[in-house]
């Protein structure tokens, strides 16, 4: 029989892009002067090629008290506060902020980027020389693909802020919209799959229909997302998908199905995933490896950010 640490390891070949974890800690060791003038280095870089989509004011009015006590500071107390964040100091801002889900961090981190280029926020200092260290860090995130970039600059901004619950508390979220009508959902073709419940799984959440879509898993199910542990049982999952999931585009390709162990099914799909974020500009190559009982519910699914697109062809073992 299944346990959930031998589902983890199904489909064991499949690559994961290594360099975003590798990438993260070393970023973690610099200082957080380094720290905030290397993100902005990379944003002003990768903002030539990509474009990133204004966060809409349901998102923004979560983080609005904060960031105008910020504007209303002069530029000393700004760059503290900006530190505090980056140093996971103990201080009111950096607690309010660790209860952010991870889409008003994005968000007000996006309105402090536009205040920093109006000059309404304390800049990075002209001239600032980054650490040997810090440039090379920057000089490695240049070589990774885009997907693994704004991958990377998210976990920096997820990562800041000091939370004493270390990321099990509730998290205050955006309002969860409304699941797409039924005619106007977009139907998924897989080649080399037909399993009803991977197609559900793709075209639910493709239509923020969270509700339905966790009746696909098992009660005790678990869904890992990249680079992170396994979320447990279908109301922790239900409460990530509300919080972390909704516009999500899932591009599935190509998969490959085979029976295992006590009548179970596994199921690696490789596609793309766009984020509302970055839309089309960005396409992320993934794998979803999934685990299905005798009765097609979801015991496990992984999503894997692939090392390169050449994974996207390496199906079966
Ligand atoms: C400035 C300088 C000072 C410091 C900072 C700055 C601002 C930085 C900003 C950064 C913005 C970054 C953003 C990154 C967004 C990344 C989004 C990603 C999304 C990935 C989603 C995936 C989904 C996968 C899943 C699938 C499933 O089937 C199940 C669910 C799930 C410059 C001011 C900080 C503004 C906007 C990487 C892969 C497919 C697991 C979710």
């Amino acid at each position: 029989m299944f346990t959930l640490d031998k589902a983890t390891k199904i489909f064991p070949e499949t690559l994961s892009a290594d360099a975003v974890p590798a990438l993260t800690a070393r970023y973690r060791l610099l200082s957080a002067e380094d720290q905030l003038a290397l993100i902005w280095y990379a944003y002003l870089e990768m903002g030539k090629t990509i474009t990133i989509a204004a966060p809409g004011a349901a998102r923004m009015q979560f983080a609005e008290p904060v960031l105008n006590r910020i504007k209303a500071m002069d530029f000393t107390e700004q760059s503290q506060v900006m530190c505090d964040l980056a140093n996971s100091a103990d201080t009111e801002i950096g607690r309010t902020y660790a209860n952010w889900s991870v889409n008003i961090k994005l968000g007000f981190w996006y309105q402090l980027g536009v205040w920093m280029d109006e000059g309404i926020v304390a800049p990075i200092p002209e001239g600032y020389q980054l650490s040997a260290n810090a440039a090379s860090v920057l000089a490695s995130l240049r070589g990774l693909e885009g997907g693994q970039q704004i991958t990377v600059l998210r976990n920096f901004v997820v990562d800041m802020g000091f939370d004493p619950t270390k990321g099990e508390g509730q998290k205050v979220m955006e309002p969860v919209v409304v699941p797409t009508p039924e005619e106007q959902r977009k139907k998924v073709f897989i080649e080399g799959v037909l399993n009803p419940t991977v197609f559900s799984y793709m075209e639910l959440l493709n239509a923020n229909d969270f509700d339905n879509l966790i009746q696909l898993f098992l009660p005790d199910g678990a869904l890992q997302p990249p680079f992170k542990q396994p979320i447990v049982g279908s109301e922790a999952i239900l409460r990530f998908f509300r919080e972390e999931c909704q516009n999500l585009s899932l591009l599935p390709e190509r998969g490959y199905s085979e029976p295992t162990d006590g009548g179970f099914t596994q199921i690696k799909v490789t596609g793309k995933v766009q984020t509302p974020w970055f839309g089309a500009n960005v396409g992320m190559n993934v794998a979803w490896r999934f685990l299905l009982d005798p009765d097609n519910k979801i015991y496990f699914v992984a999503i894997d950010l692939l090392a390169s697109p050449a994974e996207l062809l390496k199906l079966g073992k």
